[in-house]
């Protein structure tokens, strides 16, 4: 049921599902709501945070995960989750995502997955299939789509995961497990954009995902798995090692951000930008 708030989204919009699986996990957590923070990019996914109860960030396009990273150093006790749109994590935010997988911060990473660029009219997005053809792009994107789920397992996150919004129950499950994972992890989120993507509809999706019985424990089974796109789509947690050491702030720095001097603040950003 779409929300009785305003929302800058089109009525349809797959982002209304996830919003209110997002608003349930938050109520079922065992975690305070003013611990939770998200940040955000810009983008019709990154307006996300204005829509829940949560703390949050909304920063610049492309960059949901510098001020993810910069909260989680300075409060450790926070619940941190970046949430934004394929284009603002993938593209724009491309070097954040890859650098933020490499810092092993326990922050979760949601994205809603259009393969558009929704708010700027549609134009193609990194996760946007070769040869489709879209207004700026009328003889077809020429162009070879990221794969997200496969860089994060590249990228050694250790919780990589695909939902879809039109199973809220199994993205609800997804969701919590990320949050509640010590680690890095990673949710691609397929959500339907039915203004500017008319192949990758809710109907086109439901023919297709299939959800993963059990999370896989072994990397090249889980690239292998993240790669399967078209006929059959994979949903559930393509990739989970909780052998993968989270880093603790205290252990790095000893003390918070907030509570350290100059000096510690100076190393601390020399030791998190390497
Ligand atoms: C640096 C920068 N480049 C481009 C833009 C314009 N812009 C704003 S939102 C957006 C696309 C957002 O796409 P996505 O992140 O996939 O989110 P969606 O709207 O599809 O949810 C673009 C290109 C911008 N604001 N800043
Ligand atoms: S343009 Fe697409 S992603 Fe944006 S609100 Fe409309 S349906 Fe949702
Ligand atoms: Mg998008």
């Amino acid at each position: 049921m779409e929300p009785k708030i305003e929302t800058g989204w089109c009525p349809g919009c797959g982002n209304f599902a996830i919003r209110d699986v997002l608003e349930k996990v938050f109520a079922d957590l065992p975690i305070l709501r003013n611990k939770i923070v998200l940040t955000s990019g810009i983008g019709q996914a990154a307006k996300m945070p204005q829509y829940l109860d949560v703390n949050y960030f909304n920063g610049l396009h492309g960059r949901s995960l510098p001020p993810a990273v910069g909260i989680k150093l300075a409060r450790p006790d926070l619940t941190v989750i970046a949430y934004s749109g394929d284009g603002c994590m993938y593209g724009e935010g491309g070097n954040h995502f890859i650098q933020t997988l490499r810092r092993r911060l326990d922050i979760t990473i949601l994205v809603s997955e259009n393969q558009v660029y929704g708010l700027t009219k549609g134009q193609s997005s990194p996760t946007t299939a070769l040869a489709v053809k879209n207004d700026l792009s009328p003889g077809g994107n020429p162009n070879l789509p990221l794969n997200p789920l496969a860089l994060a397992v590249t990228m050694g996150a250790p919780f990589v995961a695909r939902g879809f919004a039109g199973d809220k129950e199994h993205l609800k499950a997804l969701i919590r497990e990320a949050i509640l994972f010590k680690g890095t992890a990673v949710v691609d989120i397929l959500q339907p954009c039915v203004s500017f993507n008319k192949i990758n509809t809710y109907a086109w999706y439901r023919e297709r995902v299939f959800k993963l019985e059990r999370p896989l424990t072994d990397r090249y089974e889980a690239i292998r798995t993240a790669d399967l796109w078209g006929e059959k789509i994979p949903i559930g947690v393509i990739y989970r090692n909780d052998e993968a050491p989270c880093r603790e702030i205290k252990e790095i720095f000893q003390v918070p951000l907030t509570k350290a001097d100059v000096a510690s603040r100076l190393h601390m950003r020399c030791v998190m930008m390497r």
